[in-house]
Formats: C-alpha cells, structure tokens, sequence
C-alpha cells in the first residue's frame, strides 16, 4: 500500500483523487455537493458536509462548512488512511467549497493526524479566469503560504497544460493536468521500491524532501540527445520551466532529488553544481541512479521553494487593472434600475372611470328637431 494517501476537497480535488485511485493511492474526498462527489466511483471513501448543495464560487461557504463540522471531517480522514506518512490535499484555489476548506483542514489536520506529514496539491487556474476567480486564488494561496507546519505544496498550473495544449476544450486540460500531477508522485513512489547499487532514492529521502515547507515541483526530462554537460543541465533547466506545476521562478531550493534512469555512459554527463546553478545549491540532494538500457531520464525534484509571485502577479494583475469598475459593477448591484422613457404610456391603458348614466329624457330632448 501506497504511504501517501490523497484527500480531493471540492469537485476538482475530487477528480485528482479518482485518477490517484486509479494509480493506487489511497484516496477519501469531501464536498459540500453530493452530486458533484458522486461521479468521482474509484474513490470509497467520501464525505457531504450535511445541510450543503455546493459553495457556489464562495470561499466563506467552505471555510463555514470547516468550522462546523471539522470534528466529523477529521473522524472521516482519520479513518479512511491506514499507515500514511505524508497526506496531501488535493483541491482548486479558485472555487468555493476546496478553496475555501481547504487552508483550515490542512491546519487542523497537521496536529490531529501526529506522525504524518499534510501538504497540498493545489490548482491554479488558466489566466483567462474571471475576477471572482481570481480573487479566490490570491486569497487561498495567502493563506496556505501562511501555515506553519506544512509540508510540500505542489502547484498545478492549469496554464502550463494550456501551453502544451492549446486547442483542447477545458476538459482536457484537466484531465490531463490531473494525470500529470499523480503520474509525477507515483514515478517518484515507485522510484524508491527499485533497488540500485549505483545509488538507491529511498523513501525516507523522498519524504524528507516532500516534508520541506514551500512549494515544490517534480520534473522528468530525456536526456537522448545530450552530448555534454552542459547539455544535460540545459534540459533538466527546461524541464523546470515545461512540467504541470508552476514554473520556478526564483532561487531558493532547499532540498532537492535527481534520479538518473539509463545506461551508465550518458550518466558521466550529470553535473549537479551545473544543474543547480539557476536555482541555488540546495541544502541537501538526495541522488538515485538506476543503471538500465531504456531512454535516459532525468527526474528532479525541488522542495522549499518560494511561491512564484510573477505567476500569482499574473492573475492579481488584472484585478489591479480593474479596480474601478469590478468595484462599480458591486456597487450597481443594489442601485441599479430601469428608467422606461415611455412612462407617460402607462396612462393609455387607465380605464376611465364609471360613465355616469344620462337620463331618457334629456337624450331624447338631444335628438329633438
Ligand atoms: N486541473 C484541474 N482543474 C480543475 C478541475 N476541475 C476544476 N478545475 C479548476 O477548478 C475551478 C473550479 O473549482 P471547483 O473545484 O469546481 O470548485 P469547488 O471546490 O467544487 O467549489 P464550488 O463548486 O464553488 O462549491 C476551475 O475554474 C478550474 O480552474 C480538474 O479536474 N482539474
Ligand atoms: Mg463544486
């Protein structure tokens, strides 16, 4: 059994935990919206906040739902994970019910579940998302950042599946960011059960990583074609620029994994003073390397990283940019009104008032000659 467990929080954490479910991971998920949770059928383990239909986009709602009933919601995930060591929140900052849950459970959780590790896997959404949208994120994200016992937070950048795709209906997009994103920790996971006498990655460096508090990012790239080292840097550079999570924007790696998978010629290549360069020499590395004749690869993984404030810029930006009239269109809400230029119409349609009736004998004088 898999020692990282999965919890999906809200519709879009729902759907990470079906795929997680899918690679074997254990998996539970809670939503305010039964209808929502239900389609998520690889997933046993589900909770409805009672009395709920949906956060509707409203944060308040899902930090609400939290505040009532968290000693059920805590109950509910002690129970449905059996010999975890690091538990990660699945959920999308930018709607109601997981954005707004989610930063308070994970704070909760840290204490009630001692021994394990709580991080999060936490979307952000493509650029072209509303306001409202927006706001949720900045909000969620403030809050995550400000939790002092996380372990890693992992940030799906629904944008960077946009960049590879860029015809694909929404869908699509995450649908496949979500296989990327459990796709890259079950690499990892299955990485530590190999054994190697070059170099094993075994689990306990990997949990020390993936313990780092900050956001951390798990990228794969071949190495085919690289002649030297400074090839095989260039490309695990790029690689931190091109995977589902947001791109490293800045230095600050505080521990960091490499595994190397191929034959052991190419391996020479693998410089990590090089490698790291861009980023900062981490704390520690944890290394694995996997002699074998298939493509060679490179995985890293960089933990404790600072959150990309140029990405996140990206969406408050607009905000900014808006200020005056997202601030207008709240206040019209309660002033506006419909003057119709034709009130002056509304007299046609009066019915005059009771004729009074006029007497036989004046109408017959009328008609006298
Ligand atoms: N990567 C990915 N993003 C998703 C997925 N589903 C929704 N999203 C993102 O999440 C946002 C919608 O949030 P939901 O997860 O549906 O919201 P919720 O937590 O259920 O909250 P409410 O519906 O408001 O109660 C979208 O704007 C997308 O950015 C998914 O399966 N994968
Ligand atoms: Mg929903």
């Amino acid at each position: 059994m898999k020692s990282v467990g999965i919890l999906g929080v809200g519709q879009a954490g729902g759907n990470i935990a079906e795929i997680a479910s899918s690679l074997g991971f254990q998996t539970a998920l809670i939503n305010t919206n039964k209808r929502d949770g239900i389609v998520n059928t690889r997933v046993e383990k589900k909770y409805f906040v009672p009395g709920y239909n949906g956060a509707g986009q409203n944060r308040s709602l899902g930090l609400q739902a939290v505040q009532e009933h968290h000693r059920e919601m805590i109950d509910f995930v002690t129970s449905s994970f059996k010999n975890l060591k690091l538990l990660l929140v699945a959920f999308s900052t930018d709607g109601g019910t997981g954005s707004g849950m989610s930063p308070l459970l994970i704070d909760l959780l840290i204490d009630q579940l001692p021994g394990i590790k709580v991080g999060a896997i936490a979307i952000i959404p493509e650029r072209n998302v509303l306001a409202g949208n927006r706001i949720n994120t900045s909000e969620c994200i403030e809050e995550l950042s400000k939790i002092e016992a996380i372990s890693s937070v992992f940030l799906v950048d629904n944008d960077q599946m946009r960049k590879m795709k860029p015809q694909s209906s929404k869908h699509e997009i995450y649908l496949s960011a979500n296989h990327q994103t459990m796709e890259a920790i079950c690499h990892l996971l299955k990485t530590t059960k190999k054994s190697s006498i070059y170099g094993n990655f075994d689990e306990t460096d990997l949990m020390n990583i993936l313990g780092t508090r900050g956001v951390t990012i798990i990228s794969s790239t071949a190495i085919t074609d690289a002649k030297t080292t400074a090839d095989v840097s260039a490309k695990v550079q790029i690689s931190w620029a091109n995977s589902i999570f947001c791109p490293v924007e800045s230095q600050g790696v505080i521990r960091a994994g490499l595994i190397y998978e191929g034959p052991e010629n190419i391996s020479k290549l693998i410089n990590v003073p090089s490698i790291y360069e861009r980023v900062g020499e981490p704390l520690q590395l944890f290394e694995g390397t996997y002699i074998s004749e298939t493509d060679p690869t490179i995985t890293t993984i960089l933990a404790g990283l600072p959150f990309p404030t140029r990405r996140l810029l990206s969406l408050e930006q607009s905000l900014e940019k808006n200020k005056e009239r997202l601030k207008n269109l709240v206040k019209k809400e309660h002033t506006q009104k419909y003057e119709s230029t034709v009130s002056w119409a509304s007299d046609l349609k009066v019915k005059k008032t009771e004729r009074q009736s006029v007497s036989i004998s004046s109408k017959l004088t009328k008609y006298k000659k």
